[in-house]
């Protein structure tokens, strides 16, 4: 809960969220476009491997949809070979990175997003990313173990935010 107080401001911006390359990201060499979109935008990577998920993982993870027409196929695609898993950090970054990742139907997402930019199917749409933040902490805690995470200050962070 926001009360506009200086403890929420901290932890708005220590505010952190998983994203995901998908299996058809990683197969089509996308990593270093998809990853590198988030770091040029200013975010901080905190956490990072590459996993082929397990099928229970996958169900976890797409639990929410479990009940879909689409969630057999999606956990099979999922647990299909490797993912790259990441962890970004920064004030804003769940919904901005939504942003930045584009809308579910890639045909529908805005030009200049990572799905508008390289993706045409909503079975490959190349990448994940947290909905909200229960979801974020959820997947974070489903994907990493609390120590494959590092809380650290990039040493330009006055040059990205000013406080
Ligand atoms: P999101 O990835 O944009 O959050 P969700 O609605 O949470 O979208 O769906 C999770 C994933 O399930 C999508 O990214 C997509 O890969 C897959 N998916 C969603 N709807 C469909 C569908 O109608 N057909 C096939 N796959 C789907
Ligand atoms: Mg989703």
């Amino acid at each position: 809960m926001d009360h506009g107080c200086r403890l929420c401001e901290l932890a708005m911006a220590r505010e952190r969220t998983l994203i995901a390359i998908k299996p058809d990201g990683v197969q089509r060499g996308l990593v270093a476009e998809i990853l590198g979109r988030f770091e040029r935008k200013g975010f901080t990577l905190v956490g990072l491997k590459l996993l082929t998920p397990s099928r229970a993982l996958a169900e976890q993870h797409y639990g929410v949809h479990r009940e879909r027409p689409f969630f057999g196929g999606l956990v099979e695609f999922i647990t299909s070979g490797p993912v790259v898993a990441m962890v970004w950090e920064g004030e804003g970054v769940i919904a901005t990175a939504r942003v930045l990742i584009g809308a579910t139907k890639p045909l529908e997402a805005a030009p200049g997003s990572i799905r508008g930019d390289l993706a045409v199917d909503i079975g490959r749409n190349v990448v994940h990313g947290s909905d909200g933040p229960d979801t974020a902490r959820f997947e974070i805690g489903l994907w990493f173990q609390p120590e494959e995470l590092s809380t650290w200050t990039p040493a330009d962070q006055c040059w990205r935010t000013e406080s």
